[in-house]
């Protein structure tokens, strides 16, 4: 039996009973995270967990560490002001696909193309959950949502492949069914310096599954498990093939300059040029 490490980093007194549906794949995410955080040692208190608005980024209040619930869509400004504050904290922001890469778009490429050191859980349910399933970024053309009766026009956004591209240093995706996987992910990323993206690929049971008859949380579970490929096997496949498909795996691991090493740098110029010219 898998030794119960989640409920010391719970606020059972505070904050339960949780908002999420049963076979919500959230719980399960959060549930690998602790397990990394909780195996790298980190102290709680060197931890700030930041989230904006959704179920997904409901989490950090149900967890014990130093915690922002701030704005729809405003995580990674938050994260970044805390990050800047104080570089010696953990910052981990917990987003889902609408908070991340619709309202939160902007925010998103540019954590990415800054490489602030921040770590980034992106929980793609490919829905809006909190709000009662509208179509996000990330919901595939020809799916249904309440925003889309007729199906969705619209093609998604590959959010591995748009942080590549933006530049950040470490980006991975598995599932929530992979909780092995996930939880080596998180560890790499929290280690990692720069701008990390974990895409967490997981299941709305109530919403996604209300409009697009995809089962229960446990059938939607079998369905992250046999969807996913590894980006290995994947190579070798034909777009055609990859339609139904979840890739994963880790798209990016750099070393480019983290923004708080180069903001620390422009600091220390700074402050020498200030010294020179008050010497003359
Ligand atoms: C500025 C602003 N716009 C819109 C909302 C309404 N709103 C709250 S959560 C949400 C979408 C949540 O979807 P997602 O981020 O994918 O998270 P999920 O609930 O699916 O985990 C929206 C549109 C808001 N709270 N604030
Ligand atoms: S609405 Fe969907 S995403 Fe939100 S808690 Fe329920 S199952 Fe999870």
């Amino acid at each position: 039996m898998m030794e119960d490490i989640v409920h010391q980093y719970l606020r059972p007194k505070k904050k339960f009973p949780h908002v999420w549906c049963p076979g919500c794949g959230d719980g399960v995410v959060m549930n690998s995270l602790i397990r990394a955080i909780h195996s790298l040692k980190i102290s709680r208190d060197n931890i700030v967990m930041v989230s904006g608005i959704g179920c997904s980024s409901r989490a950090p209040v149900y967890f014990d560490f130093c915690s922002l619930h701030s704005t729809h869509g405003r995580a990674l400004p938050f994260a970044t002001g805390v990050k800047l504050g104080n570089p010696k904290l953990t910052v981990i922001v917990i987003s889902g696909d609408g908070d991340a890469t619709a309202i939160g778009g902007n925010h998103f490429i540019h954590a990415c193309r800054r490489n602030i050191d921040l770590k980034m859980v992106l929980i793609n349910n490919n829905i809006y959950g909190m709000t009662g399933g509208q179509y996000s970024p990330t919901m595939p053309t020809g799916a249904y949502a309440a925003t889309a009766p007729y199906g969705n026009i619209d093609r998604p956004f590959d959010i591995c492949k748009l942080a590549v591209a933006a530049g950040a240093n470490y980006v991975a995706r598995s599932t929530a069914f992979h909780t092995f996987q996930i939880e080596k992910y998180f560890k790499e990323a929290i280690m990692k310096p720069g701008f990390a993206v974990i895409e967490a690929m997981t299941a709305c049971p109530s919403l996604y599954s209300f409009y697009n008859k995809t089962g229960k949380g446990t059938d939607m579970m079998k369905a992250l498990k046999d969807r996913a490929i590894s980006i290995e096997s994947a190579a070798n496949m034909s777009p055609e093939d990859l339609k139904e498909k979840i890739v994963t795996g880790i798209f990016a691991n750099g070393d480019a300059k983290p923004y708080t090493v180069a903001y620390q740098e422009l600091m220390e110029r700074a402050e020498r040029s200030r010294v020179d010219e008050e010497s003359i």
